[in-house]
């Protein structure tokens, strides 16, 4: 359904992935006329898109949860523990249908253009549809990941067999069976679906240009009695998670008495670097290889890190069994955490079937594309189908593809150049109203997304209501706070393992060929975050620019 294109709205929503749900939600209890616009035929944004094989959540599920409705925390009930993305889809079209959302939806719709009018003080947002709303607010709830990389292979276009990306897998899902797959891309999603593409497949061939470091998800059927505890504990779990800076409580569900018989079991040690070669052997052995996340030193310490990534390795030798195979899949040439962490179920364990093999592109390149298969410095591979898990134009790429103009006709596009300049992740300056939910210098993808994701609406709709009820025009940064705040995010990001000289990856903008590198998210922590936008707010909206 799709509101009469004359009439002048007050806000325009672009997307209903989680964030554009709650923000529908927020600003119809606030009264508001909206419109969103959705380009997929659902609503669940990234959980819409990305329906390759495997995919799943990498948080506990319990966490990565909408907090805003105790009702609606009260009537799902998840059945496992790290959700897959069926089930999260249908979670946010129960949440859909639950707050009556899909009346303002306008769905295959893609936005095209944003345009700000300064003399009426209107937003005119168009369609690839023929629409045109007229707007107050413009809020971009397009997520992070939303724009797949294709890699500019040379002759890309020539393969003739069926091409597909994880992030537009087809509704109807893909018979894989006794084909001949290649996957490239070995991150999260090419980690999620070339284990159970495997199983399918007659062969699997993963390109792999960057070995990841990736734990066991750990996933299981969700206990009804765990459950049960953490819909009695909600309150206290959203509490812990919103006084964590990275959004998480690590909720263990019931506490069982403790039995004075046995021993407790010894907490993982702080620092890899108080452990002396053994001792860090034994607590591998003792809490498994994800212990390696848990030293709080080897995320700022090159040294530690360096320890912590040898270990790593050793490691995956060791349960691969497997010279050739555990060579390639070695992360050895940059750091533990530079990436966002992968999460898999049984990644290494599909290296150990017969069927899968695979092609370390660090040293054969790709050369070219052809009809048949992928041709490398080394040899020409045939297969069936080809999944491109090539990953996302991460945080900027929708909102740079888009036509948005602001003040004097400047084009967002054009501000972002060297790279995106918002302050506090939620506006830019010369864009008035405009608004971004988790955008470049917030939180965002470094934290329990969703957790940002909420407090970001809920900022933005409380902004809006206090611009309404103070009868203020417009709000956009000041250019100097928006200036000083992207210092301040480069200043909190500087000295950790994400901005090592040896790292890249999407954060950093080095997974696209020409993108600006630079750090985009800011990596001071949810908590810090929140009381800073809280304090801004406190102080009358501190540098941004109100106008009646
Ligand atoms: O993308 P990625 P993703 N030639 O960019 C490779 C979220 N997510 O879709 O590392 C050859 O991480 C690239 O190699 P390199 C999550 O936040 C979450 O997997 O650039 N290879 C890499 O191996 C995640 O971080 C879940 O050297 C090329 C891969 O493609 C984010 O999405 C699940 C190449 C891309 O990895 C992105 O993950 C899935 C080229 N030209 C995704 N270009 C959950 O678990 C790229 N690659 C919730």
């Amino acid at each position: 359904m799709s509101k009469s294109n004359e009439q002048v709205l007050d806000a325009v929503v672009v997307g209903t992935g989680m964030a554009g749900l709650y923000m529908i939600k927020r600003l119809n209890d606030q009264g508001l006329k909206i419109q969103a616009i959705e380009a997929g035929s659902g609503v669940g944004g990234a959980w819409y898109w990305n329906r390759y094989p495997g995919c799943r959540a990498d948080l506990p599920i319990i966490e990565y949860s909408y907090s805003f409705s105790k009702e609606l925390q009260q009537e799902w009930d998840w059945t496992e523990v790290m959700a897959g993305q069926p089930e999260i889809e249908s979670y946010l079209n129960y949440t859909a249908d639950k707050f009556d959302l899909r009346k303002d939806i306008k769905f295959n719709t893609k936005v095209t253009d944003a345009v700000y009018d300064e003399a009426a003080n209107l937003w005119t947002v168009k369609t690839d549809q023929g629409d045109t709303f007229t707007c107050t607010y413009c809020i971009m709830a397009t997520g992070c990941l939303n724009e797949p990389n294709y890699p500019g292979f040379k002759n890309a276009d020539a393969f003739t067999g069926d091409v597909y990306h994880t992030a537009q897998w087809p509704k109807d899902g893909v018979d894989l069976t006794g084909k001949r797959v290649a996957v490239i891309g070995c991150g999260s999603s090419g980690v999620q679906s070339i284990p159970v593409m495997a199983k399918q497949a007659k062969e699997l061939i993963a390109f792999q240009r960057s070995p990841v470091y990736t734990f066991p998800a750990k996933n299981a059927p969700m206990n009804p009695k765990f459950l049960a505890q953490a819909k009695v504990d909600y309150d206290s779990i959203r509490e812990q998670q919103r006084n964590n800076e990275m959004g998480i409580c690590n909720y263990r569900g019931p506490k069982k008495p403790k039995d004075p018989n046995v021993a407790p079991k010894p907490r993982p040690s702080k620092k890899i670097m108080d452990l002396t070669p053994e001792q860090r052997k034994q607590e591998i052995k003792d809490f498994g290889i994800n212990v390696l996340t848990l030293y709080a030193d080897t995320y700022f310490n090159a040294e530690a890190n360096e320890i912590a990534s040898q270990l790593y390795c050793e490691y995956l030798q060791e349960f691969l069994g497997d010279d050739q195979k555990a060579d390639a899949l070695s992360p050895k040439n940059y750091p533990l955490h530079c990436k966002r962490p992968v999460i898999d179920t049984e990644y290494y364990g599909a290296f150990t079937q017969d069927n899968v093999s695979i092609v370390d592109l660090r040293a054969t390149p790709v050369e070219e594309v052809t009809a048949t298969g992928i041709r490398t410095s080394d040899k020409h591979y045939e297969f069936d189908v080809l999944v491109y898990a090539t990953g996302f134009d991460a945080m900027t790429g929708t909102i740079k593809k888009l036509n948005i103009r602001g003040r004097d006709n400047m084009q967002l596009s054009e501000q972002w150049e060297n790279g995106p300049r918002m302050y506090m992740g939620l506006q830019s300056a010369g864009f008035p109203n405009f608004f971004t939910t988790t955008g470049p210098g917030s939180p965002s993808v470094v934290s329990n997304v969703l957790h940002s994701i909420e407090q970001h609406v809920e900022w933005i709709d409380n902004c809006i209501a206090y611009l309404r009820e103070n009868n203020i025009k417009t709000i956009e940064p000041e250019l100097a706070a928006q200036d000083a705040w992207v210092e301040h995010v480069n200043e909190a990001a500087k000295g950790s393992m994400m901005t090592a000289p040896t790292c890249n990856s999407w954060y950093l903008g080095s997974n696209i060929d020409g993108k600006p590198q630079g750090f985009m998210p800011y990596l001071a922590g949810t908590k810090t975050y929140r009381e800073e936008c809280e304090e801004v707010v406190a102080k009358g909206y501190e540098g941004f620019s109100l106008a009646s």
